[in-house]
């Protein structure tokens, strides 16, 4: 295979100012005619000018207007030999939208056309120096028939548009900033438009506007609130301010990821657009909030500062994903949104960095960058970035943000341009911090506290080791900022927090004037992405659950009570004597949670939450899904029955809620669906009446799918009749019936897999539609006991999955190969099961790029 190294990295021999773009646009053979006007870039080597192709054939090449014949193709690239400094080159290809089921370039979706062209789709569309270090002014004229495609839409500004008499009509659009390939974007179809406006901190008004098929525009209300909230966020927070008279978005059903922060025209996954009541749950309201910021935001970090190459990729994702959580934090409630990140960082992210496709969040060589678009990437790379807020404060951030855009506005810059503005306008030296980018792997530190009664101090040993990752078998130590506070026992407070910076293999650090022995609480709001190992007692487990002052270091303490429990189990440490005192010392927090009036009940569902299997999965090596998957059962099943008024009782005050998006309602919303799935484990018979009753009476998908999943789990005719009267209801909302599907392929039923199996078969299901196969299948890989039933079933159903979905949507289908990846962590029988069907898939004659990859690094 081709490994593209970082180090390789050369700047363009040539570079292209301005770009005219002409398509004559039709579902199967949409003409596209590229004028690109070529200058020498002085920085370059000298060398011919090298255009990117993929799987495209130029019908003609002309250089100053005349029609050129020095050109060759080298693989799928065009190469044009080209004598002194500046040219101007006209390419003419044919492209056949409707056959491009890879979604990456110009594609058919529903009779619309548009475009996905990160991070390497726009070479399927032209050639061009496909990189995002050739920066070019876009002009782009759309000829198409009129009744087929009303709306014609791409970057920047409207500038002009006409009828033909043919039928056909045209509109130029000119985006007047200089930007990189994988930014281009259009739009042709039948859509209508939500319109708002926005005025910019200097006085500029902003036209929006949100494009959906007819009859969706009712479900648009949300994130246009959200697009506004967005634009004025980012103004008083980094300063930033939009820089475009227009704002587009649109939403398209087919589409591989969940949205694109293409200049001015933002294309979405109408999953991450359409929301009402009735067909969003409250967790899908937070989806579509978050992913608008998110896209929004790129437009400065991202857009008007852009990447030099993709290896920086969490130059723009990393600090994206911390701007989109700060700003989610900022609107909802900050403590929860914190743990809800939390959450996905430990399950998505831990996983990936302890498995074979571990990386650090800027790679250092890849084969198909499509598989880089990671949790690591994202996830982490935002962790890494909010370290440097912690050590910094947000001040100081700030003056390190406003230098980096500054310095770097209009270039394609690199994740040390970012670092070193960082340190220069905040004040921080960053020199060891840098390992972040570097090394691979979650941090352990290890922590042991003595104290010593007779001089009342207090001393906490650290240990930290970053574990061996793939091509990284030694690491050096990491900064690692700890927020730390030490609890006194008799007043249950403490005096102030700390901040614990570690940044060697083995440190102490001392405090006194502590008579008894303290309750350490470390770190505090997840400062720093590591795993802790800081071995307490459940005493002081359930006091800070009950008494901690930082919401994230209650909750931590709650799963941590139910983490060593559980594992203990798992690794049959408990007798019945020691299993008996850890449920009843879980019990009474829990019950504590559950009475406490002080809380809120949006935090009070984090804090009863059990820990996912993943995650207590990584902390077993190897492990037994199974034996993780029956224990945590049996837990919830005996806290259902010991808690079982309780339950009862938070689910009928919960019901009497009336709707609202306000946090009340929300987190009765969500305490309704826990309490079911508490009382379902204990009492199966009489909680499947319960959850019917919750989803006839439902007036809001967020209890309606709440009461559904938990029937998908339990056996009786209220499953079957909540299933069919589900579909029925919501036959024509495509995103509904993901959820339909979705539910089934993650229930707690025994007979899931054979669920999944007839599902494939359904006349609703189809490959074509990567929302369908992630709602089927993505449920199911997530889903551990149908996933790793013993004889291997699951396993083989997601390597045939891999196989029929490669050859339609390669992008799509590497994406499952991690869950079969994971086999060197799983006990040796399922192992074995798990390698071999990656072997099967390896052993296919045709194979993607995206794919092989991924299967090569899990077999390694
Ligand atoms: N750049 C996109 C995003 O993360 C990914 N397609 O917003
Ligand atoms: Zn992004």
């Amino acid at each position: 295979p081709v490994v593209i190294q970082r180090a390789d990295y050369r700047p363009p021999a040539w570079l292209v100012p301005d770009i005219a773009l002409d398509f004559l646009l039709d579902l199967s053979a949409t003409q596209v005619t590229a004028t690109l006007d070529v200058e020498r870039n002085p920085a370059g080597d000298g060398g011919p000018l090298r255009l990117n192709g993929d799987g495209l054939v130029a019908q003609s090449v002309a250089v100053d207007g005349e029609p050129h014949s020095a050109w060759r193709m080298e693989g799928d690239d065009l190469v044009v030999d080209l004598p002194g400094e500046a040219h101007q080159v006209t390419i003419e290809t044919t492209i056949d939208p409707t056959a491009n089921t890879q979604l990456s370039g110009l594609y058919a979706s529903g009779g619309l056309l548009c475009t996905q062209c990160e991070a390497e789709g726009f070479r399927r569309i032209t050639f061009f120096p496909d990189r995002p270090d050739v920066l070019s002014r876009y002009t782009v004229t759309l000829t198409a028939d009129k009744a087929a495609f009303p709306v014609l839409l791409s970057n920047g500004n409207p500038m002009d548009s006409g009828e033909e008499e043919d039928g056909t009509h045209w509109a130029i659009w000119h985006d007047p900033w200089p930007k990189p390939s994988y930014l281009f974007a259009l739009v042709a179809g039948d859509l209508v438009a939500t319109r708002g406006t926005f005025t910019t901190m200097s006085g500029r008004e902003v036209e929006l506007a949100i494009w959906v098929r007819a009859g969706d525009e009712t479900r648009t209300g949300h994130a246009m609130r959200a697009l506004i909230a967005s634009m004025a966020w980012d103004e008083k927070v980094y300063g930033r301010e939009y820089d475009l008279d227009l704002f587009n978005i649109v939403a398209v059903s087919d589409f591989n990821a969940g949205a694109m922060e293409n200049k001015g025209l933002n294309i979405f996954n109408t999953r991450y657009i359409l929301a009402d009541p009735e067909t969003a749950t409250d967790g899908d309201y937070d989806g579509v909030e978050g992913v608008v910021a998110h896209e929004y935001f790129h437009n400065w970090s991202g857009n008007r500062v852009t990447c030099r190459d993709w290896f920086q990729l969490s130059l723009k994702e990393g600090f994206t994903v911390l701007r989109d959580q700060q700003f989610s934090a900022d609107m909802g409630s900050a403590p929860v949104k914190r743990i809800e990140d939390v959450r996905v960082l430990r399950s998505a992210q831990f996983p990936e960095d302890s498995g074979p496709l571990a990386h650090p969040i800027r790679p250092n060589s890849y084969q198909e960058i499509s598989n880089f678009y990671t949790a690591t990437v994202y996830n982490k790379g935002a962790e890494v970035i909010r370290m440097m807020t912690v050590l910094a404060g947000s001040e100081r951030f700030r003056a390190g943000t406003d230098l980096y855009f500054e310095r770097h506005d209009g270039e394609a810059a690199t994740c040390e341009d970012f670092v070193k503005a960082i340190e220069d306008g905040a004040g921080l030296d960053l020199a060891q911090f840098r390992r972040w980018y570097e090394q691979a792997g979650t941090p352990q530190v290890d922590v042991a506290m003595t104290h010593d009664a007779a001089s009342g101090s207090v001393t906490l040993a650290f240990k930290q080791t970053v574990p061996p990752t793939p091509g990284q078998p030694v690491k050096q130590p990491m900064v690692i900022p700890l927020r730390t506070a030490l609890f006194d026992r008799a007043s249950g407070a403490h005096g102030g927090e700390h901040l614990i910076v570690l940044n060697e293999a083995a440190q102490t650090f001392t405090f006194d004037g502590f008579a008894q022995a303290p309750v350490l609480s470390l770190n505090r709001g997840f400062s720093a992405p590591v795993a802790i190992n800081a071995p307490q007692s459940v005493d002081d487990l359930v006091f800070l659950a009950a008494h901690d002052d930082d919401a994230f270091a209650r909750y931590e303490a709650m799963q941590q009570l139910v983490v060593q429990h559980l594992v203990a189990a798992v690794e049959d440490r408990l007798d019945d004597a020691a299993r008996a005192a850890g449920r009843a010392a879980i019990a009474g927090a829990l019950g504590a949670i559950l009475a406490d009036p002080a809380l809120d009940d949006l935090m009070r569902g984090e804090l009863v939450m059990l820990p996912g299997e993943a995650y207590l999965a990584e902390q077993l090596n190897p492990v037994d899904p199974a034996r993780v998957h029956a224990e945590r059962e049996a837990l919830k099943a005996w806290l259902g029955t010991e808690l079982g008024d309780a339950w009862r009782a938070l689910h009928d005050r919960c019901s009497a809620v009336p709707y609202g998006l306000d946090a009340a309602a929300r987190g009765a919303r969500k305490l309704k669906t826990q309490a079911l799935v508490y009382l379902a484990a204990a009492d199966p018979a009489q909680t499947a009446l319960r959850a019917k009753a919750q989803y006839d009476a439902a007036d809001n998908m967020t209890d309606r799918q709440g009461a559904l999943m938990v029937l998908c789990g339990l056996d009786g005719p209220q499953r079957e009749a909540a299933l069919a009267d589900f579909h029925a209801r919501f036959a024509d909302n495509r995103l509904v019936i993901d959820k339909w599907f979705s539910l089934q392929a993650g229930s707690l039923h025994p007979k899931a897999l054979d669920h999944v199996r007839a599902l494939a078969q359904h006349p609703d299901f189809t490959l074509t539609n990567p929302n369908r196969v992630r709602a089927l299948y993505m449920a199911f890989a997530a889903n551990p006991q149908a996933f790793h039933a013993a004889d291997g079933a699951g396993y083989a159903l997601i390597a045939d999955l891999i196989l029929a979905l490669d050859p339609i949507n390669g992008n799509v289908a590497a994406r499952f190969v991690a869950p079969l990846g994971r086999w060197r962590r799983i006990e040796p029988q399922r192992a074995a099961l798990m390698r071999a069907a990656l072997e099967r898939i390896a052993a296919a004659p045709r194979l993607s790029r995206d794919v092989r990859e991924q299967v090569s690094k899990s077999l390694e």
